[in-house]
C-alpha cells in the first residue's frame, strides 16, 4: 500500500524544507518506501475533509489503507516501526532512539518555535525587542546541553536513527538565525543529516512542489 501524505500547496518557506512534511518525506526515503503527496491550500486545510484527517487543520498527515495519522512524531515513529532502518533491533537501543524523538519534539523544538514566533509574529509589539534576548537565551541553553551530550559523536546514540532524523529536522529551523553556528558540533551534525542521500531526495521533492508550480521562477525567466 502506497502511503499518501499531505503537504502545503504553497509553503510559506518557498521550498526551504522547513515545513514538517519534509521530516516525513525524509523518513520514507530512509526506509525506501515510495509515497504520494496530496497538496493542500491553507483554505482546504480548514475544511471538513482535511479536518477529518487532522483535527487541528494542519499538515502533514499520513494515510495508509484504513490508517490515518497526524503529528510528525507519530508518523515518523510509525514508519520506523514498520520498516527496517530507522530504529535499532536491540530493545534498549531502540528505546533510547525513541527517547530522542520525544526529546527533539518536547524539549528542543518548543524554545525554537518560540523564537520563530517571536521573530515572525511579535516583532511589531512594543515589548518584542526586550523579550527577544530571553527567548534566544532559552534556545542557547538547550543547544548548549545538547551540544555537550553529542560531543564529538556523529549521531546521538551511535548509529543514525529516527531520533537523529527528528533532532536534525528540529535544529534545521535555526539555520538562518546564526545561533546554530555558535555550536560547531551541532552545526556539523545538522550538515551531516542534510548530507544523507535520503534527506537530499526529501528536500528535492518538497522543493519541486514550489518550483514545478512556477512559484520559484524569477520575473525574467521564460
Ligand atoms: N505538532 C505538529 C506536527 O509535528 O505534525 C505541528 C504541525 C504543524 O505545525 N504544521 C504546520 C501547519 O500546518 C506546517 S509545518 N500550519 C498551518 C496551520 O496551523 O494553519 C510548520 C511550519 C510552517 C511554515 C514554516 N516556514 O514557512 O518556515 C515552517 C514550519
Amino acid at each position: 500500500m502506497i502511503p499518501i501524505i499531505t503537504a502545503f500547496e504553497q509553503s510559506p518557506d518557498r521550498g526551504q524544507g522547513l515545513a514538517r512534511d519534509t521530516r516525513v518525506r525524509w523518513a520514507l526515503e530512509e526506509v525506501g518506501q515510495p509515497y504520494e503527496v496530496r497538496l493542500v491550500s491553507f483554505r482546504a486545510m480548514k475544511e471538513s475533509s482535511h479536518l477529518g484527517r487532522h483535527p487541528f487543520g494542519q499538515i502533514p498527515t499520513y494515510e495508509e489503507g484504513n490508517l490515518a495519522l497526524f503529528e510528525t512524531g507519530a508518523i515518523v515513529f510509525h514508519i520506523a516501526e514498520c520498516h527496517a532502518g530507522l530504529l535499532p533491533e536491540d530493545a534498549n537501543a531502540r528505546a533510547r532512539a525513541i527517547t530522542w524523538i520525544f526529546a527533539a519534539l518536547n524539549t528542543v523544538e518548543p524554545p525554537i518555535l518560540e523564537l520563530a514566533n517571536a521573530k515572525l509574529l511579535e516583532s511589531d509589539r512594543s515589548w518584542s525587542q526586550e523579550r527577544l534576548p530571553l527567548v534566544e537565551a532559552r534556545v542557547r541553553n538547550r543547544l548548549d546541553q545538547l551540544s555537550v551530550r553529542l560531543g564529538n559523536a556523529e549521531w546521538l546514540d551511535r548509529a543514525f536513527s529516527a531520533g537523529d532524523l527528528m533532532m536534525v529536522s528540529v535544529l534545521l529551523r535555526l539555520k538562518s538565525s546564526g545561533i546554530l553556528d555558535e555550536f560547531p558540533n551541532l552545526a556539523t551534525y545538522v550538515t551531516r543529516g542534510e548530507g544523507r542521500p535520503a534527506y537530499k531526495r526529501a528536500f528535492a521533492a518538497q522543493l519541486a512542489v514550489f518550483t514545478d508550480r512556477g512559484f520559484g521562477r524569477g520575473k525574467c525567466d521564460a
